[in-house]
């Protein structure tokens, strides 16, 4: 489950006030409340101190869609997840963004990555039981609008932010 306390602050100066939110992050993963294409992903994960989600092992797999699964962001119908790979530099070379580590373990989906429409190049997580889709991995059009799942790399660690 995530578990995130959250304390807002009103830091007032002589003529200006601004609101920071200081915020204890107690989980590996946390799945922000909003959709966004690949890229913001990407940024707004960046911007929690975080990473979008770099997946090395069937281990950190089973973690992360378990996560994905206890929260109100799954479906058991149709649910796909951004993660944090993606072949925009190379095409057909999948890469972690966060790391630049070629991708290793792999869970695609049998004929994926397929480069659909010759316009897929970042990578979901999906789990679409009627259609075969156990949490396998698919290549998909970095401009669609996903959940996310983003990487803490010290759970407990405060962040203070905007
Ligand atoms: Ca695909």
């Amino acid at each position: 489950m995530q578990k995130v306390v959250c304390l807002v602050l009103l830091v007032v100066a002589f003529h200006s006030s601004a609101q920071r939110v200081k915020c204890v992050f107690e989980s590996k993963y946390f799945i922000p409340n909003f959709t966004a294409n690949w890229f913001k992903a990407v940024e707004y994960c960046n911007y929690l101190g975080m990473r979008l989600a770099v997946i090395s092992s069937a281990e950190e797999q089973a973690k992360l869609t378990a996560l994905v699964a206890s929260t109100d962001k799954f479906s058991n119908v149709s649910t796909d997840i951004w993660i944090g790979g993606s072949d925009l530099a190379e095409e057909g070379n999948f890469y972690w963004h966060a790391t630049g580590n070629r991708i290793v373990f792999t869970n695609w989906k049998k004929n994926q990555p397929d480069n659909g429409q010759k316009n897929e190049h970042c990578m979901e997580i999906r789990y679409i039981p009627e259609h075969s889709w156990d949490w396998h991995w698919n290549d998909r059009d970095c401009k669609a609008a996903r959940y996310f799942v983003c990487e803490n790399l010290e759970p407990g660690r405060e962040i203070t932010f905007f």
